[in-house]
C-alpha cells in the first residue's frame, strides 16, 4: 500500500510542495508545529531509517542539502532550526515514508522534554 507520502510526491492527493528533484521532494506538513514546518521525503518509498541502504547514500545526502537551501529561503537559517527523523514506535514515527522535519522560525527549546 503506497503512504500518503507516496501520493503526494506523485501528485495523486494535494500537497504544498515547495521543493522537487529527482531524488526528494519537500512539502509543508498538514499539522505545523512551528512557523516554518517542511517535510523532506526521498521519492523512493523507504519505510523506516532502519530499511536504508548503502545505495540510498545520495538521497540522503540530497535531503540534508535541501533542508540547507529551504532553510535558507524561509529565512530561518541565521537564527537555527532543527532537523529530525523519528524511527518507529519510540521515536513517535507517524507515517512509514521516511522524511526529515525542518522546524524553525521560533526558539524550539530543549531536544527533548524531560
Ligand atoms: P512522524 O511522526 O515523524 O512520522 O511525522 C509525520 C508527520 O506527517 C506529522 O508531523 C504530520 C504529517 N502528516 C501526516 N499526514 C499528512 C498529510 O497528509 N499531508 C502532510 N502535508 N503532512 C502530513
Amino acid at each position: 500500500m503506497p503512504t500518503i507520502f507516496a501520493k503526494i510526491i506523485r501528485g495523486e492527493i494535494p500537497g504544498d510542495i515547495v521543493y522537487q528533484d529527482e531524488l526528494v521532494t519537500a512539502f509543508r506538513d498538514i499539522q505545523p508545529q512551528a512557523p516554518t514546518h517542511i517535510l523532506i521525503v526521498p521519492n523512493k518509498a523507504i519505510p523506516t531509517v532502519n530499511d536504508v541502504e548503502e545505495e540510498d547514500e545520495a538521497t540522503l545526502g540530497r535531503m540534508i542539502v535541501v533542508a540547507k537551501k529551504l532553510a535558507d529561503r524561509e529565512g530561518i537559517a541565521k537564527d537555527g532550526y532543527r532537523l529530525i527523523m523519528n524511527t518507529n514506535e519510540h521515536g513517535g514515527q507517524e507515517v512509514f515514508h521516511i522524511h526529515m522535519h525542518l522546524l524553525g522560525g521560533r526558539p524550539l527549546g530543549r531536544m527533548l522534554s524531560r
